[in-house]
């Protein structure tokens, strides 16, 4: 299937930060390479500068999922395009970067970086990061967005996807004001913000963060509602993410509206579940007569009270 100017092989890819592929090519050798679990490969959030990250614990694990506050390490632009791009480039899939920033031209001089390499074939921005220190989130403001895609859209030709935060009033404003001002696509759901207390010391937040994001089967019933929400505000592509375990519900998020989804939590259990979310996908498909996946996608809204 074509996808933003991609070839895809199916509709499955990964939610950022959630498959390190340059450890899984370092435990796996080039068997990764040929069984490659995902469509496109979507890299963890790159900053500006370096960054330590938050400090831990940095994870919680819920009945339905977990909760992390990692806090965005990573080795800042250039250390990312020194070292992490060559290796992101081997992969056999289109690379998508996602990039934050902590104003508009911090974002903008990463987007003026990256659309400068052919390795690169999409960015995401990542205006929905729950674990940054200012609290900050500029997804959670429709106009905040429009004006920080406004800013970036003139920097690159690339295709532009903005990571929606379900952390805000409504997410179909700040989709279909990210669509005004030139965004070509929208993923959604980031993580939805929660906290968890230490077992043994009450009333101290387990997290070193203090508070992290929700992601698993916890949040699946949200993203659907979400991703319904905002296929009935814009006519862009969705990238549809939140829980998805399985070829039946990554169909239920194709069903609310999404072109193509993610799956995140899911591959820190398994990770080659984003190939066995796909075959299943494949398999629900022609089970029920339809087929490609593409031409599945529901295109008139589903209703939804929001
Ligand atoms: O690094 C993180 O803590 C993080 C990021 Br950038 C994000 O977008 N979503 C999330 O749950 N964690």
């Amino acid at each position: 299937m074509r996808f933003l100017g991609m070839e895809l092989g199916h509709p499955v890819i990964n939610a950022s930060g959630t498959f390190d592929a340059i450890a899984a090519r370092r435990a796996f050798g080039d068997a990764l390479l040929e069984r490659f679990p995902f469509a496109a490969f979507v890299s963890k959030t790159v900053t500006l500068e370096p960054r330590q990250g938050n400090p831990p614990p940095r994870l919680w694990e819920l009945a339905g999922g977990m909760i992390n506050s990692i806090g965005l390490p990573n080795k800042g632009l250039a250390g990312y395009l020194e070292h992490d791009l060559p290796q992101l480039a081997e992969l056999p899939v289109p690379l998508i970067v996602n990039v934050m920033g902590f104003t508009r031209e911090e974002v903008g001089e990463l987007v003026a970086a990256f659309a400068e390499r052919d390795e690169v074939a999409a960015l995401e921005l990542n205006v929905s990061c729950p674990n940054v220190e200012t609290g900050m989130i500029m997804g959670a403001d429709p106009r905040e967005t429009a004006a920080l895609v406004e800013h970036v859209r003139p920097l690159t030709r690339k295709p532009l996807i903005v990571k929606l935060t379900p952390n805000c009033t409504s997410p179909g404003d700040v989709a279909a004001a990210a669509e005004a001002h030139g965004a070509d696509a929208v993923s959604l759901i980031n993580t939805l913000r929660g906290m968890a207390f230490h077992p043994r010391r009450p009333g101290v937040p387990w997290l070193g963060g203090g508070t992290g994001g929700v992601s698993g089967p916890a949040v699946r019933a949200v993203a659907l509602a979400q991703v319904a929400e905002v296929r009935a505000r814009v006519e862009v592509p969705i990238i549809g993410m939140g829980g998805v375990q399985s070829g039946r519900q990554a169909w239920d998020v194709l069903q609310a509206g999404a072109d193509v989804v993610a799956v995140g939590t899911e591959s820190f259990r398994d990770p080659m579940a984003g190939a066995r979310v796909a075959a299943e996908l494949r398999e629900t498909l022609a089970a029920s007569g339809i087929a490609p996946a593409a031409d599945a996608v529901r295109r008139e809204p589903i209703p939804h009270n929001a």
